[in-house]
């Protein structure tokens, strides 16, 4: 039988691999960025690695360390840009320097000020042949957060709401348990999980005395290897100071953000306090508290709040994402409607969106939108 040679693989092909890779940092890489790399030589993968969490060694380096000396000659593959500098870490562009790799292949540049280029240009003037721009856009998708709080210094910000057919989130009397099912329940806490910090209202936690708490029993994190999920940050926001300390989410001992104008006395010590300034309708101007949270390294949010402050995020230009659980009943028209908005006049003035993602949830649709900016 004659041999049939196979051609080598692409550069396409083990990025794809990177890419999935750094995806496993998923819940627990930030405030830094999710990044995969493989080490390919004489087309087979010598070694690969991700970056797992900050102050941990970076994708690089565990997959030099995987490949040892066979780095020599070889080709790395990694989602972003070598770094260049010494943050938490050595510089990832002088490991792969020091391996004598002969060539990188970058799927993005990394858009921290600290980086951007530079890393490449430190492997480029050591002689090593660089490709750039390869699955750009996966390699983006990666981290959305990261990359809008370094280019704007603003958080990615997503708002989810569970609604029924008729776009009502709960009936006139408030009641809103449970319009969509468990395994849509179970989905959103994959979201929660990925968030950095999940927004919420007064209004919110006085209808329901929430945790916002991952609960990873619910949540199949199993495929993932690191077992300990991370906590996001809760941040209230308490525009009227109605909130008193005995709340459930003030007294779990897990972190959460009040926000309100004054420091307010008697939460407890996991409690920590956050003062804006108030605007003329007498609400936390919320730009100002988007930028507060990337200022402390916040890469994506989510928003799970009332038709209010949901609403408020639309209306502001502030929402990157919405994310909508549909259930298949209908609540009628004196339920509460999923978003408070200005009147409009024109249709071209109310906001347009543009689905990006749908797919069965059990018996509920998840429908992923990006909102359309003019
Ligand atoms: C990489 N590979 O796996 C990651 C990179 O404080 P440090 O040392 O962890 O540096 C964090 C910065 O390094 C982060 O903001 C981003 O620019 C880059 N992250 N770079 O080459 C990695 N995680
Ligand atoms: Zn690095």
């Amino acid at each position: 039988m004659q041999h049939r040679k196979t051609s080598p693989a692409t550069d396409e092909f083990w990025m794809a691999k990177a890419i999935r890779l750094a995806a496993k940092g998923c819940y627990t890489t930030s405030p830094n960025p999710r990044v995969g790399c493989v080490i390919v030589k004489n087309d087979e993968c010598i070694g690969q690695g991700y970056h797992i969490q900050a102050g941990t060694p970076h994708a690089e380096v565990h997959a030099l360390v995987a490949a040892g000396d066979h780095a020599r000659d070889a080709t790395a593959y990694v989602t972003l840009e070598p770094c260049s500098h010494t943050g938490r870490t050595p510089p990832c562009a002088d490991a792969l320097i020091k391996a004598g790799v002969k060539r990188v292949v970058v799927g993005m540049t990394d858009p921290n000020p600290q980086v951007s280029g530079q890393g490449i240009e430190r492997i480029k003037a050591a002689g090593i042949a660089v490709t750039q721009d390869v699955l750009t856009e996966q390699a983006k998708a990666l981290n959305p957060g990261f990359i809008k709080r370094m280019e704007s210094g603003l958080p990615w910000v997503r708002v989810k709401l569970g609604i029924s057919l008729d776009g009502k989130i709960a009936l006139q009397n408030g009641a809103s348990k449970w319009i969509t099912g468990p395994a849509a329940r179970r989905d959103v806490q994959r979201l929660r999980a990925k968030s950095c910090a999940i927004i919420t209202g007064s209004g919110t936690v006085i209808a329901d005395n929430p945790s916002m708490l991952v609960r990873p029993e619910q949540a199949e994190f199993s495929d993932y290897p690191v077992s300990t999920v991370r906590q996001p940050l809760r941040v209230v926001i308490d525009s009227q100071e109605k909130l008193t300390p005995n709340w459930l989410m003030f007294n779990d001992g897990q972190p959460v953000l009040l926000v309100n104008q004054h420091f307010r006395a008697g939460f407890s010590q996991d409690t920590q306090q956050c003062h804006l300034p108030l605007s003329a309708q007498g609400k936390i101007d919320l730009s100002l508290l988007l930028a507060e949270l990337a200022g402390r390294g916040i890469n994506e949010v989510l928003v799970e709040s009332g038709a209010g402050l949901a609403g408020a995020f639309l209306a502001n230009g502030l929402v990157d994402e919405l994310i909508v659980y549909q259930a298949p009943v209908i609540l009628g028209d004196k339920g509460v409607s999923m978003l408070n908005l200005p009147v409009y006049d024109e249709v071209n003035q109310a906001p347009h969106l543009k689905l990006t993602d749908i797919r069965h949830i059990a018996q509920d649709i998840r429908l992923t939108y990006q909102i359309v900016s003019d």
